[in-house]
């Protein structure tokens, strides 16, 4: 099993992480890890903390001669945006972790409680998340993302090919229909113009993934539930949805479920309502998930709040903030997912090294072609 824990705080040193449980002998492409980390810093409606920011990794440990070794890897982000005058925060922001935070852990002001909840974490989390694609390379499973929402701005259609969903990439708000990102565009302007903050939906798809990932043996097995835990953990995320989703409770049985095929490559489908997973299982399509993040709560226009040591009504406390950040959402969605699939593969076709995993997914794959 691989695991990863993160530490760090938003302007601390920086940030790490131990990723635990990773394959020997996959070539660990710095310079691919460091694009990654680009992929989420860029985007319309990020603050200028970003510009401030350049992530770069730096390895302390399980890396040897450029491939991994099988030991716990340590890696290391460091910050330079350590300059704010970090002053208590005694007027929590609704939205934010800061008065449930600070009332959990007995604390005089929200400081720790932003300093850790800050979606600063996420930059250690797509170096964890690129990593795991490392891996998935090999097995020539690619994850995808583009915005499909800013506000009330939506994309006009629904693309699932690969060379369209590549386009994304070069959109300052991850859209694919060019018509849509001078709304959203203008829309971010907008939002910034009146101090206020945007929210969003993410479509994140995983290509070229086999049968049989998680099961419906158990609760804790079933792989949209690992998946749906991994999304709903990054900050501002309040919902997601496989395939149909809700759209489901609209449709008469025999409208939603996909149906078997077979021809000379197997089983297939025409349609894929059910977003890739069936009872918890990977069915052979692609994975598609939807997930809502909500406004970032630090409003230039602050919200009513209390003081937590007066208890007067007063307007929550302001500090440098993002206007839009669901462009970056996209390659941390992107990252939780390439996690949970790595880890899938390892827990289905043995971990320990590339070329274990390799031979028996490959046993697999051709036993599959004679069902
Ligand atoms: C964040 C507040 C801002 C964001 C930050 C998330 O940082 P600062 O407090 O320094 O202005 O820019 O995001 C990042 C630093 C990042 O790397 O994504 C928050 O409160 O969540």
């Amino acid at each position: 099993m691989i695991r990863f824990l993160t530490g760090g705080e938003s302007h601390g040193e920086g940030l790490i992480g131990i990723i635990e449980g990773f394959p020997s002998n996959v070539y660990f492409d710095i310079e691919y890890i460091n694009k990654e980390l680009n992929r989420r810093q860029v985007g319309y409606g990020r603050s200028n903390r970003m510009d401030m920011e350049q992530d770069e990794i730096k390895v302390l440990s399980g890396i040897n001669k450029g491939y991994t070794t099988g030991n716990p890897i340590s890696l290391i982000i460091k910050n330079r945006g350590t300059n704010i005058d970090l002053v208590e925060i005694t007027k929590p922001r609704p939205g934010h972790g800061d008065l449930a935070g600070t009332l959990k852990y007995n604390h005089k002001g929200a400081r720790n409680v932003v300093e850790r909840a800050s979606a600063r974490e996420t930059a250690m989390r797509v170096a964890v998340g690129s990593v795991c694609k490392l891996l998935l390379k090999k097995f020539e499973i690619k994850v995808y993302s583009h915005v499909i929402k800013i506000g009330d701005i939506e994309v006009s259609m629904k693309y699932k090919d690969e060379k369209e969903l590549e386009t994304a990439n070069n959109s300052s708000v991850r859209v694919i229909d060019k018509d849509t990102e001078e709304l959203i565009i203008k829309k971010i302007k907008q939002a910034k113009k009146e101090e206020d903050t945007l929210g969003g939906v993410v479509e994140v798809i995983g290509k070229n993934i086999p049968v049989g990932l998680g099961s419906y043996t158990n609760w804790d097995r079933k792989l949209d539930a690992k998946i749906a835990h991994s999304i709903m953990s990054i900050p501002g995320i309040k919902g997601i949805e496989f395939g149909l989703g809700f759209e489901a409770s609209n449709r008469l049985g025999s409208q939603m479920h996909d149906e078997i095929f077979y021809d000379l490559n197997g089983f297939y489908r025409k349609t894929n309502n059910a977003g890739g997973i069936e009872a918890g299982v990977s069915n052979g399509e692609d994975i598609v998930f939807r997930a809502v993040m909500k406004p970032i709560p630090t409003l230039r226009k602050s919200l009513k709040t209390v003081d937590i040591d007066t208890k007067e009504d007063v307007i929550a406390q302001f500090e440098r903030s993002d206007v839009c950040a669901v462009p970056s959402v996209c390659i941390v969605a992107e990252s939780m997912l390439a996690y949970v699939l790595a880890n899938e593969m390892v827990s289905k076709f043995g971990g320990d090294s590339i070329e274990e995993i390799k031979s028996s997914f490959s046993n697999y794959m051709s036993d599959l072609k004679n069902r």
